[in-house]
């Protein structure tokens, strides 16, 4: 199958911004592929009976109920609750205080943070907040469970330079595609005191997958089934916006917004695109870029990514456009075409497009690499045996599969030696891309931004660079949570450094 180009570049004029676009669409190893998806069939989109055409929904934010000021202290209690989400139907979903998405987690920079867990669900859980570097035994891994019915506290402090756009769900040990799959996440959104685009209006767009039965009651790909869960869930679920499917968000003609795009879905693959628009990325996991990457008319987005937008709309008034998931073959989800949001502008009178600066902030370059790590991602047979290992092996969290030291700068070389993509998450950390090989040929992909997920295509190798500052034992896995639940996971210890 030959390649098409994955970025449609609006004539900017300059020539470096082209480069580095085809870069990024390098590094993302964006283009559709028929693969194993066209071998199996397009399914047709799953239809669960949800409305569609509701307004947009703004998430509730998680009340501060500290006492001290500059502090952040907050209750997030996950149980099953009863939601209307279908006519005549009640549905159980697993929720933080009773909302899906969960309550939007708003922190500063530099901030003291303390939040209680209250675990009520039937099973043990955590809470993991991903991308942020907090220390290892606040990480909500696996490795640190919270007993069913049983409370804890974590406590962290938001680092310096970590403004962006994050999100919190459950790491429990090989049941995560069940506690997202009913509704367990939620955005984490960190501010600095000199963001260069605070005065741009201002949207969290948290899309997740959700599939119910006949009865309105939800199916995930389950922990017995996991092997197969990647494959069975996107033709069994539909993609939501901020809890809603299809929802309608109206905005200014003209209007400079900047969207802030969270794929917390189990499994999905997407591949953004807005009907009639080019953007501008600003941002990616772990915040803004150097610089904006304008004219772009599509980005994939990787299972667990974030990816900061900004888009002015066009100047006509009463007039609808399609946010699309333009369908990703890569990890034979079916690669459709599907509608996530229409965006309706209204009757008013256009508003003047807003100027980005040219400059968001300095990116710092990590230093030369001292160490080069393996990490060769595998699954037995066609996939079919539920194996999906990570340098031959499925998960133990007794045992110690990479080792490194805090601080010292690594090449990470991600091999995907399966058939189909991963998005690679490691803890603790935000890292830098290098590179990738196709078919033996290296290719540059330095994009200057920060990353704790990384898509690895089928047959590649990913480069990246990566640093640990804390100390202690550090997951890194596959975020299709299937993959993840099957054992598609490994422990890298951070050591203390030698003084
Ligand atoms: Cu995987």
């Amino acid at each position: 199958m030959r390649r098409r180009s994955f970025l449609n570049i609006a004539s900017t004029g300059a020539l470096s911004a082209l480069a580095l676009a085809q870069s990024v669409s390098a590094q993302m190893g964006g283009m559709p592929r028929g693969g194993m998806g066209a071998m199996m069939g397009r399914l047709p989109p799953f239809r669960s009976g949800l409305p569609t055409g509701l307004p947009l929904p703004h998430l509730g934010t998680l009340a501060n109920q500290s006492a001290v000021l500059g502090d952040f202290e907050g209750t997030l209690v996950a149980s099953p609750y009863n939601a209307s989400l279908v006519s005549d139907r009640t549905t159980e979903l697993w929720g933080y205080n009773g909302q899906y998405p969960g309550p939007v987690i708003e922190l500063r920079e530099g901030q003291r943070v303390a939040i209680t867990f209250a675990n009520r669900l039937d099973l043990e859980s955590t809470i993991h907040w991903h991308g942020l570097a907090v220390p290892a035994d606040q990480d909500g891994s696996p490795m640190d469970p919270v007993d069913p019915h049983t409370d804890r506290l974590y406590t962290f402090e938001v680092p310096i330079g970590s403004a962006g756009t994050y999100w919190y769900h459950p790491h429990a040990h090989e049941t995560n595609t069940l506690q997202v799959g009913h509704g367990l996440a939620a955005p984490l959104i960190v501010r600095s005191s000199d963001d260069p685009l605070q005065g741009l209006s201002e949207r969290t767009l948290m899309v997740t997958s959700l599939g119910l039965d006949s009865n309105a009651q939800v199916i995930t790909g389950s922990t017995s089934m996991s092997g197969m869960g990647a494959m069975m869930m996107p033709g069994m679920s539909e993609l939501l916006v901020n809890g809603r499917r299809l929802p309608v968000h109206t905005v200014t003609p003209g209007a400079t917004e900047r969207w802030r795009i969270i794929n917390a879905t189990a499994d999905r693959y997407l591949r953004l695109s807005l009907d009639g628009h080019y953007f501008a990325v600003v941002g990616t996991d772990g915040g803004l870029l150097d610089q904006p990457l304008p004219g772009l008319s599509e980005w994939l987005l990787a299972p667990a990514q974030r990816v900061e937008i900004v888009v002015s709309m066009n100047t006509r008034r009463s007039t609808r456009y399609a946010l699309r998931d333009l369908g990703y073959g890569g990890a034979m989800n079916g690669g459709s075409d599907i509608e996530l949001m229409t965006v309706q502008t209204s009757g008013a009178v256009a508003l003047a497009p807003v100027e980005l600066p040219r400059i968001l902030r300095p990116i710092v370059a990590l230093g030369p690499a001292t160490v080069q790590q393996q990490v060769a991602l595998s699954g037995a047979g066609m996939g079919m045996t539920g194996a999906f290992l990570i340098n031959g092996k499925r998960f133990d969290m007794d045992r110690v599969d990479l080792e490194t030291v805090v601080g010292r700068v690594e090449l990470w070389e991600i091999v995907n030696a399966s058939f189909m993509d991963h998005p690679i998450h490691i803890h603790g950390t935000q890292f830098q891309l290098v590179g990738r090989t196709v078919r033996g040929v290296p290719i540059a992909a330095a994009l200057p931004g920060w990353f704790d997920t990384v898509n690895v295509p089928a047959g590649e190798t990913v480069t990246i660079k990566t640093q640990q500052m804390l100390p202690g034992k550090r997951m890194f896995h596959c975020h299709l949570l299937p993959h993840e639940d099957a054992g598609m996971m490994a422990v890298l210890d951070v050591r203390a450094a030698a003084s």
